[in-house]
């Protein structure tokens, strides 16, 4: 009797130990159906994946399928029609709430070869081509919605580079015409274009001609004066969207190179009230190697197999007066193609990649053992940056277990609602290959969810807001006593962190950005613990954080709520109605504990006990996500 209870009791702990989340630790939650070469997280519950042109088992039309919604909730999903060749796309968010994939290769056949005659579509894949490919998705309710296809760019851009403008359109900039290793100067895009297309001309960029071969999917930032920010090769500029020209050429860096292949891991700091929303870059890791050695479209001049991947990281304020490059902590260990994502408390996770060699594959005969790939030595430990820790401090991996599987080149990371990261994708191979030597080198499917230490904590309350305006009208949030654990102090620690989580692929999550609303407090004055924060909208300037899809969370005492999936912005294109910030009423503390006495009149902030709810500027009515996001796809033509 007592044994067989005893039986049942390991019996049931090892079925909770398979399914329950650890903390610092994580899951392989499922299979996608195609692999994750791009991803995003779209609607409540819902990353879209796509794929390049390759032989996935999955079927749609006729034709393997190239793209997939995953239900994270249900691990269930659905195939998606996409038919242009997404290798090697990049895409971000509008303002109106439509995701966008632009580029890509040419149509091709079985093991990325040309299709006969070229450009025809054609079995066995029967893809289009992707090369100046337009693609768009528009996330809804019923679950029937999908990729609308059919738009050109000015020019083919394989390795293109997106990011959104103050008025909620695209910025489409570098990348080339075929397909190679780094850009040849033969097949360069040294211009970039909008989209929707302004006078459908391609605008000349000469820092993109000057970077070649390091400038694929070129690392661009709008900054808060609506200049962009765009680093490649070991050069940085800000460059004037209005005049066409180069505004200023900033420092170049002595580092490693951080531009595909060399794919080093970056991200904008978080901006947040304390640091005024100064937008400082952190690039970390990549590859030092010469420019001279990074061949050309065919392959590098030098095995990349046998170098490993810098440490190091560097910060830049690119807007500062006299920017310099800053040496940050080194990351524990070195790494191409790690990937950062940004978790709801403020601090980023790094994971993914390998210790040696780059991004990109090429046949060559250095270790036939792991295919084609040019990167070996997969990296399962992730870390977490601090930003505000002391230096010396800010990499950690206290806590944190290894991952399951290796995500080495064409792999993503995406954060979801739940503060947890999803991982997904790793095929350095031309098509799909279950056959090389070495296993971690073959096609990958598994989707593998991480978990930040405090998952399983008690989560304040969800945000009840839609959508927020830049500047105008303060809103209010009530906070319970659970929100706050019980503990009145925990009031000074609360904030709304807006994540935009970007769009993943190749190592940088396009358009991810982080900003704390500005807030202060009122607590009980009747010695109960909760209160109500009063929190500010966006600051009032669309460059900062531009338009377009967000999460928002509750953070108390750096425990985040689940994400609500926002909207910032007026939820379209064009003019985003800012007005000025609205003072915010001063923080009021909770009175010193009193002797006991009956206090029938003494509840009250009289603040509105209303649950927490989104206040908008004046003449924008606020919208549920999908009603902003679902528009007519004829509105961005
Ligand atoms: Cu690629």
């Amino acid at each position: 009797m007592i044994k067989a209870a005893a039986a049942l009791a390991a019996l049931a702990y090892t079925a909770s130990a398979v399914s329950a989340a650890t903390p610092g630790g994580s899951t392989v939650i499922g299979s996608s159906k195609v692999s994750g070469m791009m991803l995003f997280n779209g609607a409540p519950g819902k990353v879209v994946i796509l794929d390049k042109t390759e032989g996935n088992e999955a079927q749609i039309d006729g034709h393997p399928a190239w793209g997939e919604e995953y239900d994270t909730e249900s691990n269930t999903s659905r195939l998606m029609r996409v038919t242009t060749n997404t290798f090697c796309a990049g895409g971000m968010s509008l303002g109106n709430g439509t995701w966008a994939a632009f580029g890509g290769n040419e149509p091709v056949g079985k093991d990325g070869n040309q299709t006969q005659p070229r450009f025809s579509i054609s079995a066995p894949y029967f893809d289009g081509d992707g090369g100046a490919g337009a693609r768009f998705y528009t996330p809804c309710d019923d679950g029937n919605c999908d990729w609308v296809e059919g738009f050109k760019m000015a020019v083919r851009r394989w390795y293109p580079t997106v990011e959104t403008l103050a008025d909620g359109t695209l910025w489409i900039g570098g990348g080339e015409d075929y397909g190679g290793y780094v850009t040849d100067e033969g097949q360069n895009q040294p211009n970039y274009e909008f989209w929707p297309p302004r006078g459908n001309q391609a605008v000349d960029m000469p820092f993109l001609r000057s970077t070649v071969p390091v400038n694929l999917y070129p690392l661009a930032w709008l900054m808060a004066s609506g200049k962009l920010f765009v680093q490649a090769g070991q050069d940085a500029i800000l460059w004037d969207l209005d005049s066409a020209s180069t505004y200023k050429e900033l420092p170049s860096t002595t580092g490693p190179m951080k531009c595909y292949p060399a794919s080093a891991g970056v991200a904008m700091l978080p901006m947040t009230p304390a640091n005024n929303y100064e937008q400082e870059i952190l690039f970390c890791g990549g590859v030092q190697r010469p420019l001279n050695e990074w061949g050309n479209g065919g392959g590098p001049a030098y095995n990349p197999l046998n170098t490993p991947a810098s440490k190091v990281c560097e910060r830049l304020k690119p807007e500062d007066d006299n920017p310099t490059w800053t040496q940050d902590d080194d990351l524990i260990t070195g790494r191409s193609m790690g990937t950062f994502v940004y978790l709801p408390d403020g601090k980023l996770w790094f994971g993914q990649g390998v210790h040696m060699g780059t991004a990109g594959y090429s046949t060559q005969d250095y270790n036939k053992a792991i295919g084609i790939s040019l990167g070996d030595d997969p990296d399962y430990q992730p870390m977490v940056y601090d930003p505000t820790a002391p230096k010396g401090s800010r990499f950690s991996t206290e806590g944190l277990q290894p991952m399951k599987v290796q995500r080495m080149y064409h792999s993503t990371a995406i954060l979801l609602e739940d503060g947890s990261v999803l991982t997904s994708g790793s095929n350095p191979n031309a098509d799909v290959t279950f056959d090389n030597a070495a296993p971690y080198t073959n096609t990958e499917y598994r989707l593998e969810q991480w978990y930040p230490t405090w998952y399983n904590e008690a989560r304040p309350s969800q945000l009840n807001i839609t959508q927020l305006a830049y500047g105008g009208g303060n809103f209010d949030i009530t906070l319970t006593a659970k929100d706050l654990s019980d503990d009145i102090g925990n009031i000074k620690k609360t904030k709304v962190a807006i994540i935009r989580s970007g769009f993943a692929t190749h190592g940088v999550n396009f358009g991810q950005r982080y900003l704390e609303l500005n807030s202060t407090y009122t607590a009980n004055q009747d010695g109960t613990v909760g209160g109500t924060l009063h929190v500010a909208n966006m600051p009032p300037n669309a460059n900062i954080f531009q338009p377009g899809p967000a999460m928002a969370f509750l953070v108390v005492n750096g425990i985040p709520s689940k994400g609500q999936h926002i909207m910032v912005g007026t939820g379209q294109l064009g003019d985003q109605r800012v007005s000025a910030a609205t003072p915010l009423p001063a923080s009021q503390d909770a009175p010193p504990p009193q002797p006991k006495q009956s206090s029938k009149n003494g509840s009250a902030s009289g603040k509105s006990s209303d649950s927490a709810a989104g206040i908008v500027a004046p003449g924008l009515k606020a919208a549920a996500f999908v009603g902003a996001g679902a528009l007519a796809l004829l509105s961005i033509l």
